[in-house]
């Protein structure tokens, strides 16, 4: 058995092994850019894996041994790939890079974890091509921040199991994240703290664009929100003019929610979303802004319903797509706008008007609920989560008004009220993302009992990788 997270959608297994001894001269049938990119991330990948050499000079004898080819194949489509191991060599092919970086995922679970000098690997013939399109992670900078290189390290370990979508929650009551050269006070007041009352954080535009970019280079789409018409105490403190009572409140450091809102029907705030939203839109290449949408308790029924229509609006106007949690069902939704599941408040309205759902079932996938009632980390409000919980669930039977064809893919959320460091990042996110990944990627009907005895070799694979996992009693470790 290969144990390969996501499973490919075919594996052949064949006789004997491919040898690799160094590393050089890999043939690829293209010289666009981002084939040249991906063979130095395949070069750095491997290097850094197996602690093969790269010769200097690519004249050898192995200049055959590993072959990527971009061939159009519209069965294999946008993300779809193939891979081979033959004792002669290996070769990947897809028809667009993003399949060939996942080849390149799936090549790099097959080397040995512990280094030996020479990487021995399996003959084999796969191909592979992923059930949904969105295969998400959200972090929540807004909670506690979390550095650039932070975020950089979050994406490596994210991208190795095929995520393509990371959505990172920009505001919040407790801090506001992205710089907004319109409305600079929304970092010199509103980033200033965090929950605890630590010293907080902002991303500069220019960072904001680095982190773009280097998930550009792993495939991944950064997909921005900013949380409204509550959730917004943050800039609300930063700008009375925000506020209905045109007083600012003081900021806020606590985790209770539903008490803040924007001025629904002062048109300053509408003035303020179309700068935010432009500004976030022209740094933001992918084709999503989230509007947030979540829990407005503090926003009247029929104010929010004229709030959400409006912002659809404008994210409209420049050029995005609108995406807004299952609350935003309860108003009109515009031709596009997506919603995402959570706990269900408004997910009938929402498909009823034929919306395209992201899942993110609190139940299952919150990858901030405690594995069990003695983790260290973590809320519980939805449950005890712990692997098994959430990958054993089928998203096609999970709503009852949601078939597979309504059904964008999967997005795991790391709300982080209680977490503070990349290492707690690390401990609420793996192992549990890995299972995800595969309900997002891999066919309908894996079971349990068998994905359990592949995740068992992972703690390797973490260790090598300095992961701070969570060893779960539900998996028998190798
Ligand atoms: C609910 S999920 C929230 C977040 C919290 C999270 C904690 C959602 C759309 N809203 O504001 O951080 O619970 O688990």
């Amino acid at each position: 058995m290969l144990n390969l997270i996501p499973k490919p959608t075919f594996i052949q297994e064949g006789e004997g092994e491919f040898i690799l001894s160094h590393l050089n001269g890999i043939q690829a049938n293209s010289s666009k850019g981002d084939i040249q990119a991906l063979i130095h991330y395949f070069y750095d990948q491997v290097q850094a894996l197996s602690g093969l050499q790269r010769l200097r000079s690519d004249d050898e004898q192995s200049s055959e041994a590993i072959v990527l080819r971009l061939d159009p194949d519209p069965s294999l489509g946008e993300e779809g790939y193939e891979l081979s191991i033959s004792t002669q060599g290996i070769r990947m092919r897809a028809s667009h890079p993003a399949g060939l970086f996942y080849a390149i995922q799936t090549f790099l679970q097959l080397i040995p974890p512990q280094p030996t000098g020479t990487v021995s690997l399996p003959v084999v013939s796969i191909r592979d091509t992923p059930r949904f399109a969105w295969r998400g992670a959200m972090l929540d900078v807004a909670r506690h921040f979390f550095a650039v290189e932070d975020v950089k390290r979050f994406i490596d370990l994210i991208a190795h199991y095929k995520i393509n979508r990371l959505h990172l929650h920009l505001t919040d009551d407790q801090g506001w994240r992205i710089e907004i050269k319109s409305w600079p006070r929304l970092t010199e007041v509103g980033a200033s703290t965090q929950v605890g009352g630590g010293r907080g954080g902002y991303y500069t535009q220019a960072q904001y664009k680095e982190i773009v970019d280097y998930a550009r280079s792993r495939y991944i789409v950064i997909v921005p929100e900013i949380d409204t018409p509550g959730h917004t105490n943050a800039a609300l403190a930063s700008y009375a003019e925000l506020n209905e009572s045109e007083e600012a409140p003081a900021l806020y450091i606590d985790t209770k929610v539903g008490f803040s809102t924007l001025w629904i029907n002062g048109e300053v705030t509408y003035k303020f979303l179309n700068d935010v939203i432009g500004e976030l839109a022209a740094l933001t290449p992918g084709p999503y802004i989230h509007i947030g949408g979540d829990e407005a308790r503090s926003t009247p029924k029929d104010q929010y319903r004229v709030f959400i229509r409006r912002i659809q609006e404008i994210v409209i106007s420049h050029g995005k797509t609108a995406i807004g949690w299952n609350e935003i069902g309860e108003a009109e939704l515009l031709p596009g706008t997506i919603a995402q599941l959570w706990d269900g408040k408004g997910y009938e309205e929402a498909a009823r008007q034929g919306a395209k759902f992201i899942l993110s079932p609190s139940k299952k996938i919150y990858l901030d609920m405690k594995y069990n009632a003695s983790s260290p980390l973590g809320l519980d409000w939805a449950g005890l989560i712990d692997v098994k919980e959430s990958y054993d669930w089928e998203p096609d039977n999970y709503l009852p008004l949601l078939e597979e064809k309504d059904i964008l893919g999967l997005e795991a959320p790391l709300w982080t009220e209680t977490i503070l460091t990349m290492k707690d990042i690390e401990y609420m996110v793996f192992p549990r993302l890995l299972g995800i990944a595969e309900l997002a990627w891999s066919p309908k009907g894996q079971s349990w009992d068998e994905y359990r005895k592949r995740l068992a070799a992972y703690d390797k694979r973490m260790e090598a990788l300095g992961v701070n996992f969570y060893r779960s009693t539900e998996i028998d470790w190798e």
